[in-house]
């Protein structure tokens, strides 16, 4: 899936390494659609320059969607969806004292003119994001709405076969 042979229509960027047990539902979604994604951690305080060279060739490269996840001040979606036109789903990372209440401020926060979709905090957000890169993508494929689709009847067939409580 994030072999450099495939194009990737997603890309997982994340501010740091300690963000990737958080981001890893976002992979397996993609993974589960069979969807080529890459990720990379780049950081749009710590590694600004590389940032915006990598966010720049992205879309070039055939990458039709972003997924953001940080933690902290979070700055990383806003900086990518500042840096893009394509769509950019911003993923607060729980960290620190405020446990990710900061990072969902800071990304749902964003001024007027230049869009972040922000996701739930943590694992369920990601996880969302994954789903979601999906939807987009699944808007102009129609196998893949096909996809999307019978997964969320499995979804809702799990949850029924379970729904008596005795
Ligand atoms: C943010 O700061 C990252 O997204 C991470 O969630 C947080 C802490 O980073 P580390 O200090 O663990 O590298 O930029």
């Amino acid at each position: 899936m994030t072999s450099s042979a495939v194009t990737p229509l997603v890309s997982i960027l994340m501010g740091s390494k300690s963000d990737l047990d958080t981001m890893q539902p976002a992979r397996d979604a993609l993974a589960e659609f069979g969807i080529e994604h890459e990720v990379r951690v780049l950081s749009a305080h710590r590694t600004p320059d590389a940032l915006f060279e990598y966010v720049a060739g992205a879309a070039t490269r055939g990458v039709e969607v972003f997924i953001a996840g940080a933690g902290g001040a979070a700055h990383l979606p806003g900086v990518v969806a500042a840096k893009t036109t394509l769509p950019v789903l911003g993923v607060p990372i729980p960290s620190g004292h405020l446990l990710g209440l900061d990072a969902l401020l800071a990304i749902v926060q964003m001024p007027k003119g230049i869009p972040v979709a922000t996701f739930a905090v943590g694992k369920a957000g990601a996880g969302n994001a994954g789903l979601f890169s999906v939807a987009i993508l699944a808007a102009k494929r129609p196998e893949l709405a096909q996809k999307l689709i019978a997964w969320r009847k499995r979804q809702a067939d799990e949850l029924l076969k379970n729904a008596v409580v005795a």
